[in-house]
């Protein structure tokens, strides 16, 4: 049998050919040329941007990743201003592109769609940039935004950037107190969010939550000034088959804190001039799970994040100009502003803009959106695709999906079984697939194949972007030249690494730079092949990866104990079929707690509350002692093999009390 590092898929003749990279070697050459010399091959792709103040090309990029030496920094064309939705709208206007569509919008309900063309949305985006700077808000705030998949989302984000104010999207899963918390940390003046979202046949209030996390913040003495609230459920159809009455009746709304969008946007300027950005000013932030509990606040600026989101969207996908890209991430995560957002646009790309879930109304709307729109380069988790391949084969292969030529996977490392049925029964064995690996801090693709360049390994994500320089270190920092396995680490930045953690330097400078001096750590484990190939082996530290969504077992342990039923907690991460993996929690009881079905159902409430509901938990085990170390650190590699009922558990000498792990093993829960 070979092994899996063996299996070998050649791009197909028909991506080959058309495709910007089309040869190993061709990559192997731009490759070199983006380390040796960085500012002729990203000064060369900054030409098609426009500058007010032209780029300083002896100042072009500086950088420190080593603590010893001074403060991390990484800075890009420093010197340089611009502004970024001038460059994603009106650039493109000029280029002749202001009748192209920018986006399709699907709705939850296939009865709902519409579109945006490149003018249309430069126009939406200066009346709401007007409406902003109408309620204050001035270059350097930050604004909240908790939105669906609507046309609106990205209007805001763009409008953000038009002012220059920092947009801290908040996805739309997320609970009250988790909204409330990331308010409070960027000290959000204004807030935007739509009165509600059908998900399928589930209605989200997202008006009533954004009003609990506004009362959260004001007992904590930060008042949000605006709340701006798209009127969307009565314009869309509503799963039954009815529209929704307008939603003013229901939706409370506050006196001077709370408009309605329809109510001031369509009044405003279609005009709105520039604000001339600093490269170095910062774009957006975006909250990431840290394994403190605390989420962190990654903080990514200007020029280098559209070069990075520009170049890497143009090559990974391979975009052309007539085709039709989807991504069907949320625009709440770092892969909804890259790519669905940044990247598309920088490059005038036409893109899907997709409101519902893969199930409804049937368990094959993916695949009718693509017939639909003809969908060329289609990009999803490999969590949907597991859950897509439980249904008949059928559902896919009824669908002509003949235009796809591009595939791709995002969040968590994708299975072979997976993979081949993605490249199989969706691509037809025509299509490249790109697994991509990145993160919320590195900004964009950082491992992955291209699709007309290198053959494919299921479940590899293959080699180095551009300017990328990966390096497996063992545990002692010692290098791991050719084949190995070992902690993932960039040893130089890309000009899409982020720059701090919001109002956190040291934060920064400690998660990622002091494991191992003079590099930047990714917490994530990697192998090196025989052939060169990368392989992401999954998170090193304290991370759990459900459906794609990062946490850390520290948050959802702080949940659980808040429950006074519950006096100690840990949380490991056990492999779930569809989600990757799923939530197994040990529970010590407090005196007064009793473990019943009551205490069960009130602890998966209190997370789905507290964090989202995507993070509740699938086992809860009763732990009446933890397996912890003399100095009484809970030793969770030895709790994620009870949590699979592995009893290989390896060495166990360190453990305070070894017959705790014994106990567990014997009173595992029956049916998981
Ligand atoms: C883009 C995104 C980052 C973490 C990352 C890693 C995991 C993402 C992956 C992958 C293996 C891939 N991850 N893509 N693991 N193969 N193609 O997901 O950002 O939400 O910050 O998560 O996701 O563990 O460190 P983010």
């Amino acid at each position: 049998m070979p092994s899996e590092e063996s299996h070998i898929f050649h791009p197909h003749q028909a991506v080959v050919k058309q495709a910007y990279v089309s040869s190993l070697s061709q990559y192997q050459e731009m490759y070199k040329k983006s380390l040796e010399n960085p500012e002729e091959f990203w000064g060369e792709i900054a030409k098609q941007f426009y500058w007010e103040t032209p780029i300083d090309y002896k100042n072009f990029f500086r950088f420190n990743f080593d603590l010893s030496k001074g403060p991390i920094f990484n800075k890009w064309l420093d010197g340089a201003t611009t502004n970024i939705s001038y460059n994603l709208l009106d650039r493109n206007v000029r280029n002749g592109y202001g009748d192209k569509v920018a986006y399709y919008w699907e709705g939850n309900h296939p009865d709902d769609y519409s579109r945006l063309t490149y003018k249309k949305l430069l126009e939406e985006v200066c009346r709401f940039a007007n409406v902003l700077k109408s309620r204050g808000v001035q270059k350097g705030d930050r604004v909240a935004i908790y939105m669906p998949m609507i046309l609106e989302g990205v209007i805001t984000l763009l409008a953000c950037t038009r002012i220059g104010a920092i947009h801290s999207l908040i996805f739309a899963g997320f609970s009250s107190d988790s909204f409330a918390e990331r308010i409070l940390d960027c000290e959000a003046r204004v807030i935007v969010t739509a009165d509600g979202v059908w998900r399928g046949e589930k209605l989200l209030q997202l008006k009533t939550i954004c009003d609990q996390a506004m009362a959260k913040c004001a007992k904590e003495g930060h008042n949000v000034e605006t709340c701006v609230v798209v009127s969307h459920l009565e314009r869309v159809t509503s799963p039954k088959g009815v529209s929704q009455q307008r939603q003013t009746n229901r939706t409370p709304m506050t006196e001077d804190r709370d408009i309605w969008w329809q109510d001031v946007v369509p009044q405003a300027s279609t005009s709105c001039y520039p604000e001339w950005m600093q490269a170095e000013d910062p774009l957006f932030m975006l909250y990431t799970s840290g394994s403190t509990g605390k989420p962190k606040g990654v903080l990514h600026t200007t020029a280098g994040y559209l070069l990075y989101a520009a170049t890497t969207f143009k090559y990974v996908f391979d975009y052309k100009p007539n085709d039709v890209y989807w991504c069907t991430a949320d625009i709440g995560w770092i892969t909804g502003h890259s790519y669905v957002v940044y990247g598309p646009l920088a490059n005038a790309a036409t893109s899907v803009l997709f409101e519902g879930t893969p199930f409804y109304p049937d368990n094959d709307r993916f695949w009718t959106v693509v017939d639909k729109y003809k969908v060329t380069q289609f990009y999803t988790a490999p969590t949907a695709i597991r859950a897509l391949m439980k249904f008949d084969d059928h559902l896919v292969v009824r669908h002509d999906l003949s235009t796809l030529r591009v595939l791709g996977s995002v969040g968590e490392p994708i299975n072979p079984e997976a993979w081949l049925w993605y490249y199989k029964l969706v691509g037809r064995e025509k299509c490249s697939i790109v697994d991509t690996f990145w993160q919320t801090e590195t900004g964009g693709h950082v491992l992955t194949t291209l699709p007309g360049a290198q053959p494919m390994k299921p479940g590899s994500a293959g080699f180095p972007f551009f300017g990328v320089q990966p390096v497996i270190l063992d545990e002692n920092g010692k290098e791991i030249k050719g084949e190995g396995e070992g902690y993932l680490v960039f040893s130089r930045p890309w000009p899409g690494l982020m720059r701090t953690l919001y109002g956190n330097h040291d934060r920064y400078e400690l998660t990622y730079f002091s494991k191992f001096p003079g590099y930047y750590c990714t917490g994530d484990g990697a192998k090196r092949d025989a052939d060169g190939y990368l392989w992401v082996t999954g998170r090193v530290d304290d991370m759990l990866n459900v459906s794609g969504h990062l946490m850390s077992t520290a948050e959802v342990e702080s949940v659980l104990t808040e429950h006074p039923g519950v006096a100690e907690a840990a949380v490991v991460a056990k492999p779930h079929p569809v989600k990757g993996e799923c939530l197994y929690c040990f529970i010590t009881l407090t005196e007064a707690g009793k473990f019943d079905d009551k205490l069960l159902k009130e602890l998966k409430t209190h997370v789905r509350e507290r964090i989202g509901p995507f993070a509740q938990p699938d086992v809860i085990q009763n732990a009446p002692a933890l397996p912890k170390t003399r100095s009484g650190k809970i030793m969770r590699r030895i709790l994620r093999k009870i949590a699979v009922n592995d009893r290989n558990v390896g060495d166990v000498s360190t453990l305070a009390d070894s017959s705790v792990v014994e106990q567990l093993f014997a009173s595992r829960p029956v049916n998981i």
